[in-house]
């Protein structure tokens, strides 16, 4: 059974990054281990004024040294919202250590969504991830990481417009990921996510779209599509499944009766991922 290292943040109440990925991942039928990067009492997202932030740079530290003393490896690293660019310098330094010789590394910047950067981050952070991206097997950003990595200007570029989004996997690429993932690009009312690998193959995946934003689906996306490859060694069924299951989530979100936009009801549909 693989085991890939989740390492995020646990924001406690919210719905995102690690309570989401880890139960997706195993779901998935991968183990999952975590790195928590940072602890905060929610999500930095505008419903939740006032969160409180602990750094956990130090413990990640004694962490990774203890893991490293034990000889444990991992089939691979996922890495999603961190917190701190200190997390950044850390990560790069100990996940070769970490890593089987034939692990993969994927990148989910989780830093930006609607051209504007998350509370807390700016230029500097986004830049710090770039430099993940440049050991990725894997990158996974929306549009606005995208743009705001590359130094791209956000609103000129149309996600419904196949030379555009090429140009900006190909950005990717040349940064240094192997293989790169671009959610939320458009065809008319479609949504869905195009992967450029470095032999320049491309692969498109859509969905009917949703008109309703809910925080947290990027978070869902990349642990839908990490678990599933891990398990099956196939990226274009893993994409699919990924582009399938966020608005079946999304879904069972507005058929509850208290519906909410803080994050997705994905438990309703974990059975999705379980088929294995
Ligand atoms: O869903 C991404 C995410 C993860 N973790 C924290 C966040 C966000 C998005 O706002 O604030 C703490």
């Amino acid at each position: 059974m693989k085991d890939v290292l989740i390492i995020q943040d646990v924001s406690s109440f919210g719905k995102c990054s690690t309570t989401v990925a880890l139960p997706i991942i195993s779901a998935s039928g991968v183990t999952g281990s975590i790195l928590p990067t940072s602890l905060l009492s929610t999500h930095t997202g505008p419903e939740f004024p006032g969160f409180t932030f602990l750094d956990l740079f130090e413990n990640m530290k004694a962490t990774l040294d203890h893991w490293v003393d034990l000889g444990i490896k991992f089939d691979a690293v996922y890495t999603g919202y961190l917190g701190m660019i200190e997390h950044v310098d850390l990560l790069l330094e100990y996940i070769p250590r970490l890593l089987k010789d034939d692990g993969e590394i994927f990148i989910d910047p989780a830093f930006a969504d609607n051209g504007e950067y998350y509370h807390g981050f700016d230029e500097e952070y986004g830049k710090a991830q770039l430099r993940l991206v440049e050991i990725a097997d894997y990158v996974f950003p929306n549009l606005s990481e995208a743009s705001l990595m590359l130094g791209l200007d956000y609103k000129s570029i149309d996600p419904n417009n196949t030379k555009d989004v090429n140009d900006v996997l190909d950005l990717l690429l040349k940064a240094g990921a192997k293989n790169a993932i671009l959610t939320g690009v458009r065809e008319n009312d479609q949504i869905g996510a195009r992967l450029k690998t470095s032999d320049n193959e491309t692969y498109t995946s859509l969905e009917t779209y949703i008109t309703q934003n809910f925080h947290g689906t990027g978070d869902v996306f990349a642990s839908v599509v990490v678990g599933n490859y891990l398990r099956t060694g196939n990226i274009h069924d893993a994409i699919d499944l990924a582009v399938k299951f966020v608005p079946e989530a999304i879904k069972a979100t507005l058929e509850d009766e208290n519906p909410i936009t803080y994050g997705v009801h994905f438990e309703k549909v974990l059975h999705l991922l379980t088929n294995h």
